[in-house]
């Protein structure tokens, strides 16, 4: 059991003897979020190509997406669909599509308008069926496509105001990842993100694929624009952007139009 938690404390670094292999075929023990799966084998699942709302902080349909994934799944014997050349994340999650009997997870919630087109690279997978299940639900109003934060082309799917350890000492440590939701690839030269404080930080000449995100850190750095890796852009600044205690992040195109809007706030409890 000592053993068990330290693992699951250390789960970024892989543990002595290297990850297990993940099965082919297995059933799911418990569905944490609607893109977060442990199976019974104890593995545990970042499902790919979609992207669920979070449900701590709790976000506009993080409960309807887990229980659709509880449904779609439960008592059923599911399929692996792995990446040869990314089978896990930092977090020492596999990543994996699951299929039934009934078919693909990621396109279930995607049809319903339960998530969103993710990728995390490198993944070359033809995205097309799931690009136009998220068309349908959008045309549709379904789920999170009636709610103001997917209205604009670009979604901020996490906010890192707070850097680890001292933000001063690392700036780059604050970031945010932005997901291009629009139907279809966006060049984001000259849009901009501001903070609360009514700094503005424009972006680079970057195209950013439909489905993929960018990372944005505050700092220095080379921008990482080959969308076969992991984007990335850096704004350059020497100091920390984000207010660790409370801030919000506004990121208008090259017109002026607020395309999403984030707050990043301590929560007290
Ligand atoms: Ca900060
Ligand atoms: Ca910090």
């Amino acid at each position: 059991m000592l053993l068990f938690l330290s693992l699951l404390a250390t789960a970024a670094a892989p543990p002595p003897g290297g990850w297990p292999i993940p099965p082919q075929e297995s059933t799911v023990a418990s569905v944490y979020d609607g893109d977060t799966i442990t199976l019974t084998t104890g593995d545990k699942i970042r499902l790919r190509w979609v992207n669920t709302p979070e449900l701590r902080p709790p976000e506009a349909y993080g409960v309807e997406a887990r229980e659709a994934a509880e449904r779609f799944l439960s008592g059923k014997r599911v399929r692996l669909v792995m990446s040869g050349e990314n089978p896990r994340d930092g977090y020492g999650r596999v990543l994996a599509g699951l299929d039934t009997d009934e078919g693909s997870l990621s396109l279930h919630l995607l049809e319903l308008g339960l998530g969103h087109v993710f990728v995390i690279p490198p993944d070359d997978t033809d995205l097309s069926e799931m690009i136009a299940a998220q068309d349908r639900a959008r045309a549709a109003g379904r789920g999170i496509w009636s709610t103001d934060r997917y209205q604009g082309t670009l979604h901020m799917t996490s906010f890192h105001a707070n850097a680890a350890g001292d933000d001063n000492e690392n700036v780059n440590g604050e970031y945010l990842r932005v997901a291009n939701v629009s139907n279809g690839d966006l060049n984001v030269d000259g849009y901009r993100i501001r903070n609360a404080g009514g700094q503005e930080y424009i972006f680079p000449a970057l195209t950013i694929p439909n489905g993929h995100t960018v990372e944005i850190h505050s700092g220095q750095g080379q921008h990482q624009t080959n969308p076969s890796q992991q984007l990335e852009i850096f704004l350059g600044s020497s100091v920390p952007v984000w207010d660790n205690s409370r801030d919000r992040a506004v990121i208008v195109d090259r017109f002026g139009t607020v395309l999403d809007a984030r707050d990043h706030e301590v929560r007290s409890r």
